[in-house]
């Protein structure tokens, strides 16, 4: 936590860019600011109005440097649950996320803001790194599901939770509560929604029972806003298909099904130069862009992404504001040198308000 005269500083850069770039009343900003002052000196912290806490949401979305998506800031819905404290309460509350982003499949870009910490009180925390992700295990003939989940898979079954064993069980919430006592809640089924994978062409391709679920819903990061930081924060877009397609389900410590698709296709999977591999990687992420439209499910090609990217570079440039960005991380995982992105570079420095991961500042 951060001293007395730091977070004074963070707040008031903080109101100074929010009144400044929403053309607010400069006398409004000094009576606020003054509040501020009293309330800080008072309690070691202070409270965001609503406005603060959706216009900081939506620029810590816009400051985020490894988010190609970055175009639809403004269009964050905010749910503000600063209210939330009992795990039972933020269960609600997540499970009422879900069920709003999810949207039937038209998903829309969501922050939910879980209880917060005050000086002597620590609000709830998120195990999972994801809301939905499913479990992975370890077993004498390899591993089923993600392995990117075993860890996780193991407490929520030391908590008590039971499962199938299925490559595509669907994890558990676990929420931790200020006594450091972890509860486990199951999502109802009827909430998660789920894609099964066909090919356009393909027809063995749907025989792979392969599936990924609709929403990323990212609960491993920190929300910071003018010094203040909310530690329950998750928040979700949609999907670019390459993070399931070249990533999840491609990645040789992930899924690692590129072997069992070439051989499928016949490839000749003993010499690199067939690229077999690229053979594999172009028709599961075909799989993947035709099975979310199939379905109704938002999600974006990483073609259609760049252009977007650029677009939200403009439009910063247009307001008077230039953007920063990681490289390594906005270009795609698939022929990124097809896209505009791979040829330009990016200032990396990271401003605030901004998503880091949790107790780490970068
Ligand atoms: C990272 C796309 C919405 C914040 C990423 C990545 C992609 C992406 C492809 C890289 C992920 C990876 O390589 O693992 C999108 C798309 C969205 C979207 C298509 C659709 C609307 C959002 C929203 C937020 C956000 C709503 C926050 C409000 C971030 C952050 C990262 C990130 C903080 C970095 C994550 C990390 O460091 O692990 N995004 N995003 N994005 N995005 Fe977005
Ligand atoms: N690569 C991860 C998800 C990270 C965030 N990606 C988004 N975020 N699209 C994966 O599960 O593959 N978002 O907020 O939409």
């Amino acid at each position: 936590t951060k001293g007395n005269t730091a977070l004074l500083e963070e707040a008031v850069a903080f109101l100074t860019q929010m009144y400044a770039e929403l053309q607010l009343s400069q006398d409004e900003r000094h009576r606020r600011i003054q509040h501020i002052t009293k309330e800080i000196q008072e309690e070691g912290f202070y409270l965001h109005t609503q406005g603060e806490l959706e216009y900081g949401a939506k620029v810590a979305w816009r400051n985020s440097n490894r988010c190609i998506g970055r175009l639809f800031w403004q269009s964050l819905h905010v749910m503000d649950r600063r209210h939330v404290s009992t795990p039972d309460e933020g269960y609600q509350a997540l499970l009422e996320h879900i069920e709003y982003a999810t949207n039937g499949g038209k998903i829309r870009p969501t922050i939910t803001i879980l209880g917060m910490d005050y000086p002597n009180h620590t609000g709830l925390r998120i195990v999972n790194d994801q809301l939905i992700r499913y479990g992975g295990y370890e077993t004498k003939d390899g591993i089923t599901g993600d392995p990117i989940s075993i860890d996780l898979t193991k407490k929520a079954q030391s908590l008590g939770w039971r499962s199938k064993r299925t490559a595509f069980d669907i994890l558990p919430l676990m929420l931790e509560s200020a006594d450091q006592t972890v509860h486990c809640y199951d999502w109802p089924k009827e909430a998660i929604l789920e894609v099964p994978l066909t090919h356009p062409t393909l027809e063995w391709f749907e025989e792979l029972g392969l599936r990924w679920y609709a929403v990323p819903i990212v609960s491993n990061m920190r929300l910071e806003i003018g010094g203040i930081s909310y530690h329950a924060a998750p928040f979700n877009g949609w999907y670019m298909g390459t993070e399931i397609g070249a990533r999840n389900l491609a990645d040789p410590f992930r899924y690692h099904l590129l072997p069992v698709i070439a051989k499928r296709m016949g490839l000749a999977t003993d010499s690199n130069t067939t690229l077999w591999k690229d053979k594999a990687l172009v028709e599961l992420n075909l799989a993947v862009l035709h099975s979310y439209k199939e379905a109704g499910v938002s999600i974006v090609d990483h073609h259609t992404a760049a252009q977007q990217f650029m677009q939200f570079e403009r439009k910063e440039q247009e307001q008077g504001r230039s953007i920063t960005g990681d490289w390594t991380w906005l270009i795609p995982p698939m022929s990124p040198a097809a896209t505009p992105i791979f040829h330009e570079s990016y200032d990396p420095t990271w401003n605030k308000p901004n998503f880091f991961y949790r107790n780490d500042e970068s």
